[in-house]
């Protein structure tokens, strides 16, 4: 007869081992390697939150003496924007912004990250026509939602630029970077007594590429070849001039961090076992997050294949000098550095070629200054958004490439992330709450495995609301809202309670680790009364 206490060690073999690797997308992502579900939690001053933007959510965009921004002007031209949809009233924050707040609170997060409407403060964007109303509105919301232990993380420029300050050529004003570190100043002065972290820009890609490149967004310009490097110019110094006088000024007194908010997809090689697809990975990387990123966390400048690579382009194409503009060595050491943290802003991955051979051609592109083909894989989950595919594991290389581009000890706050569906009124929300599920745990992996220093999480958006020049027909809410009803209603979807689950724990608590456990305590008590209670010759097998 076979001892007992060979089925009790076949049973704990089993329940440790029948511990399958669990897949939130397994029919696409299903690579035990790279796509395994990890159990763990976040370290305990992680930072939970979720994101807006002042003109996809306030309205009220003429309310009181508000200026008008480029988005109303862009808006109000009725073509640019799905359906001639506009942000005259979206959500309607401007009135229900402690609606707003208790939403916050619900899903027990402890930091919002909203932005400031330049124009709702500063009419004419200039601080001599500060506004009473703006100045009451912002107080109002900072005030709500530090009542509710909720911490404010202040964008001071998500994309509504003073339309006055567009009349005298916005961006590509050399006048720009004082513009914008005056109304900073005035922010800091009001509200720096209570908000203690600060983000410069929000994707200053997005601005210059597709508001004075490609002209899909506000203002409007085509300038793909040229305006676009004069415009993160001119923003790239804005945000180093913005940070000095923090740090100089207002830092030992309001004690806070300011930093800047940059957009990257991940840009993942083709065929890896291809060298040159490899290395036009990292230099699209660096065409894209590195315009900003190498003057500002890395040496003051841009990245040396862009400066090369556009310089010979623009010397083929019949022009006296380069196309990409050149810091002073006094800016260069005023640039560098101007950062207490990387927050970094992703949504989805694209696969990319070499081009094989250096584009020369005219008219010159941003486009074609890179020399790289890329695209998305169909076979990748599809959303709301045509741009959107979901990659929950372009997060987690996207994190390990800047630890290794920019430096170990950078913190980084990922200060968006989320998806889209189509304008359908749903509360079940599935893909949502598989796409926070599965891309928050390829953070926890990055932090984890990888040892990237990331501190906090922000989830876009808390609710419906304007999608730019998609209008209202790409929802990314935690929260459906009914544009149609002159309330604008919220309502929570199925993904706020999982994401509400998911702070609640600060991570993911395995349920099979649970019943493992379970599983060993039985059997060795089964064990310890076998000892016991069984003569020690049954042992003999
Ligand atoms: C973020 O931008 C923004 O910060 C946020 O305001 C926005 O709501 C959120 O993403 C969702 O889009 O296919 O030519 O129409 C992320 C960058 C900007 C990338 C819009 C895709 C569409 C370009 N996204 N863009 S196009």
């Amino acid at each position: 007869m076979k001892s007992p206490l060979v089925f009790v060690i076949a049973a704990m073999v089993t329940c440790i081992v029948a511990q399958d690797p669990y897949y939130v997308w397994p029919d696409v992502f299903n690579d035990e390697e790279r796509d395994a579900f990890y159990y763990g939690q976040f370290p305990d001053d992680f930072k939970w939150s979720t994101a807006t933007s002042s003109y996809q959510i306030e309205g009220a965009w003429d309310v009181e003496d508000k200026g008008e921004s480029v988005w109303d002007t862009f808006a109000h031209e009725g073509t640019h924007v799905a359906n001639g949809d506009t942000g005259d009233v979206a959500c309607d924050s401007y009135n229900l912004y402690a609606t707003d707040v208790q939403l916050i609170k619900n899903m027990g997060l402890s930091y919002y990250r909203f932005s400031l409407s330049w124009p709702r403060i500063l009419p004419n964007g200039r601080p001599d026509s500060a506004s009473a109303d703006g100045l009451r509105y912002y107080n109002a919301l900072i005030n709500e939602l530090l009542d509710n232990d909720i911490n404010p993380q202040v964008t001071l420029y998500h994309w509504d630029l003073p339309q006055a300050l567009e009349d005298e050529g916005g961006f590509l004003s050399d006048d720009f970077p004082q513009w914008f570190n005056d109304y900073a100043t005035y922010c800091f002065e009001q509200f720096g007594d209570r908000v203690k972290f600060w983000i410069t820009f929000n994707e200053p890609w997005i601005i210059a590429v597709l508001g004075y490149g490609d002209g899909v967004f506000a203002p409007g310009l085509n300038g793909i070849g040229d305006k676009v490097y004069n415009v993160s110019h001119n923003l790239i110094l804005g945000h180093a001039m913005t940070y000095r006088t923090y740090d100089s000024t207002y830092r030992a007194s309001q004690m806070g961090e300011i930093g800047i908010t940059l957009n990257s997809d991940f840009v993942e090689p083709y065929d890896r076992s291809i060298p040159s697809d490899v290395e036009a990975a990292s230099r699209s990387l660096r065409f894209g997050l590195g315009w900003y990123a190498n003057p500002i966390f890395k040496n003051g400048d841009y990245p040396d294949i862009m400066k090369e690579k556009i310089a010979r382009k623009s010397a083929a194409q019949g022009l006296a000098s380069s196309r990409l503009p050149e810091f002073t060595e006094e800016e260069k050491n005023m640039i560098k550095g101007t950062y207490d943290f990387f927050g970094l802003n992703h949504y989805t991955t694209v696969y990319c070629v070499d081009s094989d051979q250096e584009d020369l051609s005219n008219p010159p592109s941003y486009y074609k200054d890179g020399d790289v083909n890329q695209w998305k894989d169909s076979s990748w989950p599809s959303t709301g958004s045509s741009w959107l595919h979901v990659v929950p594991w372009g997060i987690r290389r996207l994190a390990t490439w800047i630890r290794d581009e920019y430096g170990q000890d950078i913190p980084i706050y990922v200060t968006e992330n989320g998806v889209s569906t189509k304008d359908v009124a749903e509360l079940n929300d599935e893909i949502r709450t598989k796409y926070y599920t599965s891309y928050i745990n390829e953070i926890l992996k990055a932090i984890r495995i990888d040892n990237v220093n990331v501190k906090g999480y922000t989830a876009w958006s808390l609710m419906d609301n304007f999608e730019w020049a998609a209008g209202y027909t790409e929802r990314f809410g935690l929260h459906y809202v009914d544009f149609s009803d002159p309330e604008r209603p919220r309502t929570p979807k199925a993904s706020a309670n999982a994401y509400a689950q998911i702070v609640a724990d600060n991570g993911f608590n395995s349920g099979s680790t649970v019943t493992g456990a379970l599983c060993l305590l039985v059997a060795s008590t089964l064990l310890a009364l076998i000892n016991a209670f069984v003569p020690s010759t049954c042992f003999e097998f």
